[in-house]
């Protein structure tokens, strides 16, 4: 099965609403100067939520072809829970898809396996696409290798998911982020691999073939195509690269 490419910008907490339209409409200018093919990559970008009214009202009127997405939802639907935002209200904000288990909210807010699987069933069934990121520290990839706790977590993050739920999965090593030292193309491989086979084991055949398992972790212009050739590597998860309009285009336009 051909997997469209997923190049997904995650902007953590960057950019305010007016230099998130600002940068979209750049962005996509400096697509349209390159001739770029839009239909060849699919683009989203993830800003923080105070963004996506703004971005999603620019996005719809200027037929900008991106996907919008948020970088966490609440576990629950509504009621006292200050800060939080539902899946239902970013469901009304025309937001695709969310971010599930980012490292930074499992260091920082102490989200552990299961808040982050009770996430996963929270956006499905706001009909959100959970992009559900897992992960190794450098001590888990000292003691376990690399794959054994992205394995594991990803495990959990899937129990009790339907077959037929569309989701993505991102592989960040967290040793790799924001750190400037990527994982190799190899390492991402044999990771990802293994990914798609939770996800055979958990959903099925179907589900493997057509789930996108990107990879994510101090990606840039200048290693994106060693990542995209790697035949389990269906796109990337972009940080720091991903605040730069040129750097940004240029991994978007990556070329095998
Ligand atoms: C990993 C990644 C984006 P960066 O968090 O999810 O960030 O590309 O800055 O390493």
């Amino acid at each position: 099965m051909i997997r469209t490419p997923l190049i997904a910008g995650n902007w953590k907490m960057n950019l305010d609403h007016l230099q998130a339209v600002a940068f979209v409409q750049k962005l996509h200018w400096a697509l349209k100067d390159a001739k770029h093919d839009f239909e060849s990559v699919d683009v989203s970008v993830f800003p923080p939520f105070t963004d996506l009214r703004s971005v999603q009202t620019l996005m719809d009127a200027d037929k900008i072809p991106f996907g919008l997405g948020a970088q966490d939802l609440s576990v629950h639907e509504s009621g006292a829970y200050t800060g939080e935002i539902s899946g239902a209200f970013l469901k009304r904000l025309d937001v695709g898809s969310v971010i599930i288990g980012h490292s930074e909210r499992r260091e920082y807010h102490a989200e552990g396996d299961d808040i982050v699987a009770a996430k996963v069933k929270a956006a499905l069934k706001h009909g959100l696409v959970p992009v559900i990121c897992v992960g190794e520290t450098a001590e888990d990839l000292e003691t376990h290798g690399a794959s054994a706790v992205p394995v594991g977590q990803l495990e959990i993050a899937l129990d009790g998911v339907d077959a037929a739920a569309d989701i993505v999965v991102a592989y960040e090593p967290v040793w790799a982020i924001g750190s400037g030292q990527a994982a190799t193309p190899e390492q991402a491989q044999e990771v990802c691999a293994k990914l798609r086979d939770v996800v055979k084991t958990k959903l099925g055949d179907d589900a493997a073939a057509r789930t996108r398992i990107l990879y994510g972790g101090s990606v840039k212009a200048a290693n994106i195509a060693s990542f995209m050739r790697q035949p389990d590597v269906d796109g990337a998860l972009v940080g720091g690269a991903s605040l730069i309009v040129d750097e940004f285009a240029s991994i978007i336009r990556f070329q095998k």
